[in-house]
């Protein structure tokens, strides 16, 4: 990380895995540490991206490749408008999701293939890719179980056991196979998560944040 080209992160997993608790945590660690944060969400972060998203989530029935498309829609907006000019400040970009959620959900998922997502991602962000993404796994009964204790479902939490079985897999394989990215257990307390989070982030990039600093 320079001043001119910033730290770009991403936290991704299946629904209920505790990416939006554990960017929080992260966010005040780093500002805590003198660092300037853009927090972000996928899909929205933008006007027209939440309004992309209040189709994806609460619009009728949609066939899959318009859910990528519009997926890509609200991605392309928000690296151009806000991600890309964040890094160039040298702002530490913090996502709650970014393209790693299309291949496991579209991709896999919803069955459209990895090359074919991949390609599209690739599109949507001129070839941005994040620093470190962060897979935090549960399994889906346990995700399942966070998120019914925040209300009714949106379309795609409704998916069925299969899908979100699927993606909970695709979200391992993935972890495994795509470079730059890191796998944890989130079905650990958020502070061990957290920790674990902070350990990678020493561990990745030992000049920014070097290990014995809190
Ligand atoms: N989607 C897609 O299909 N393709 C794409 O390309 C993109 C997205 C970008 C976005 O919904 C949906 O869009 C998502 C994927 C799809 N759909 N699904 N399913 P969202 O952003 O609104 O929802 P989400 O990403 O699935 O997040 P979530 O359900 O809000 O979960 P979370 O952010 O991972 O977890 P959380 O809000 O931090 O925690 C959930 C609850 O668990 C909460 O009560 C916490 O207090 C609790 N929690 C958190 N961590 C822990 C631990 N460690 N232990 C115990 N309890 C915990």
């Amino acid at each position: 990380m320079t001043p001119d080209t910033g730290l770009f992160l991403v936290l991704e997993g299946p629904e209920g895995s505790g990416k939006t608790t554990q960017a929080g945590r992260l966010e005040d660690w780093l500002v805590a540490r003198g660092l300037s944060v853009l927090r972000v969400r996928e899909p929205g972060g933008t006007e027209a991206g939440e309004e992309i998203r209040r189709v994806l989530l609460h619009s009728g029935d949609l066939t899959p490749r318009a859910e990528l498309l519009l997926m890509e829609s609200a991605r392309a907006v928000l690296v151009e408008e806000r991600i890309r000019p964040a890094l160039a400040r040298g702002q530490v970009v913090l996502a709650d999701r970014f393209a790693l959620s299309s291949m496991a959900y579209q991709g896999i998922g919803r069955g459209l293939g990895l090359d074919e997502v991949r390609a599209l991602n690739a599109f949507a962000t001129a070839g941005l890719e994040p620093d470190l993404t962060i897979v935090l796994l549960v399994p889906p009964a346990v995700g399942e179980r966070r998120r019914t204790a925040r209300g009714a479902p949106d379309r795609i939490e409704r998916a069925g056991d299969d899908f979100h079985r699927r993606v909970a897999e695709a979200y391992e394989l993935l972890a495994r196979q795509e470079p730059g990215v890191a796998l944890l257990d989130g079905r650990d307390p958020p502070a061990a998560v957290h920790a674990a989070i902070l350990r990678l982030l020493h561990e990745r990039f030992a000049e920014t944040f070097p290990p014995g600093k809190g």
